[in-house]
């Protein structure tokens, strides 16, 4: 059913063919499946996410850790156990994964893991939701996500629709930049914040269609070579919250986890069920809408890249 590309690197047999073929593929983390979204949520999520990038002519990959092994391609039947199980599910920062592997335990994988493994995988793009970075808080707490870290390591496109709202937004998308990191602006200039549209700050290019937008691609990995693009796709607009509101919703979640002592990779999952609470699911439809829609474009843009590869190859 996986067949083994290193000691613990197994891929799915679809996903092994496909990536000796050349073609195009979508990586897809676990941690939104198992931590992201209210309990029992994500297997519906996962689906339709799968079957969005089926359309757009890509192989879906979900990564995550099973059984001391690291699965690229979940077979779609053994994805529950990283929904149904969610309170056993370890979420996976790079420095939670030999102890997972050696536990022989149940891992998802965050932005940062899911980059690296895809990378290592030969991958050329990853969709997810939001990608963690600076927190508030970040003047005490020091909490800075490893997903920046791996960014700026990883040859690799993340479509996502900015940082999640509850971070500092300017303070990331500063790290982005100090760190090397590729933003680029699918269809806008602006930086988006998950629900948020129109942060006020901006992105380093935009494209408008995906020949451009994988051709840069491409030549960034070319003359760089070490390190991410970061493709940003706005929320759709019908599921789009005002900012004004979403911040008080977040201000007072981080009170209350301040007052339980929540912190560290806790503080995410807390925060944002939370404010699913608060909103009264709107950010939970806003979520699904968003990754439904960063799965089409990332497997749009595996397609395009795919294109782009083959030409620049006849050509030399
Ligand atoms: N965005 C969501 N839900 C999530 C995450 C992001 O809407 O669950 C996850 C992603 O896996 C991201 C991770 O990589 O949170 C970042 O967590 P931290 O801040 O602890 O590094
Ligand atoms: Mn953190």
């Amino acid at each position: 059913m996986y067949r083994a590309i290193g000691r613990r690197l197994h891929v799915s047999r679809e996903v092994d063919s496909a990536i000796r073929q050349g073609m195009p593929i979508v990586a897809l983390e676990t941690t939104v499946l198992s931590h992201g979204l209210p309990p029992g949520s994500g297997l519906a999520v996962a689906e339709r996410m799968m079957k969005v990038v089926r359309q757009a002519g890509a192989v879906p990959a979900f990564i995550g850790l099973i059984d001391g092994k690291i699965l690229v391609g979940i077979d779609p039947s053994h994805l529950p156990m990283w929904i149904h199980r969610s309170s056993e599910v370890v979420k996976c920062g790079i420095g939670d994964v030999a102890a997972v592997l050696h536990s022989k335990g149940i891992g998802a994988t965050t932005v940062a893991t899911t980059a690296m493994f895809a990378a290592q995988a030969g991958i050329a793009v990853v969709a997810t939701g939001g990608i963690g970075g600076v927190h508030r808080q970040v003047g005490h707490s020091w909490d800075i996500s490893s997903d920046l870290v791996e960014l700026a390591r990883n040859r690799i496109a993340v479509v996502c629709s900015g940082p999640k709202v509850i971070l500092d937004l300017s303070k990331t998308r500063e790290y982005l930049e100090t760190m090397g990191v590729a933003v680029y602006g699918w269809r806008t200039e602006a930086f988006p914040g998950f629900y948020i549209c129109d942060t006020g700050l901006r992105v380093d290019a935009r494209f408008d269609d995906f020949e451009s937008l994988s051709s840069a691609i491409g030549l960034h990995f070319e003359v760089v070579d070490r390190s991410a693009v970061l493709v940003v796709n706005p929320v759709p607009q019908s599921h789009a919250l005002d900012a004004r509101i979403v911040n008080q919703w977040v201000e007072e979640a981080e009170r209350h986890a301040s007052l339980k002592g929540i912190q560290g990779k806790d503080l995410t999952p807390f925060i944002l069920e939370y404010i699913h609470r608060r909103s009264e699911g709107k950010t939970v439809s806003a979520n699904i809408a968003l990754l439904l829609d960063n799965a089409a474009v990332a497997a749009r843009l595996a397609v395009a890249y795919r294109k782009v590869q083959l030409t620049s190859r006849g050509g030399r």
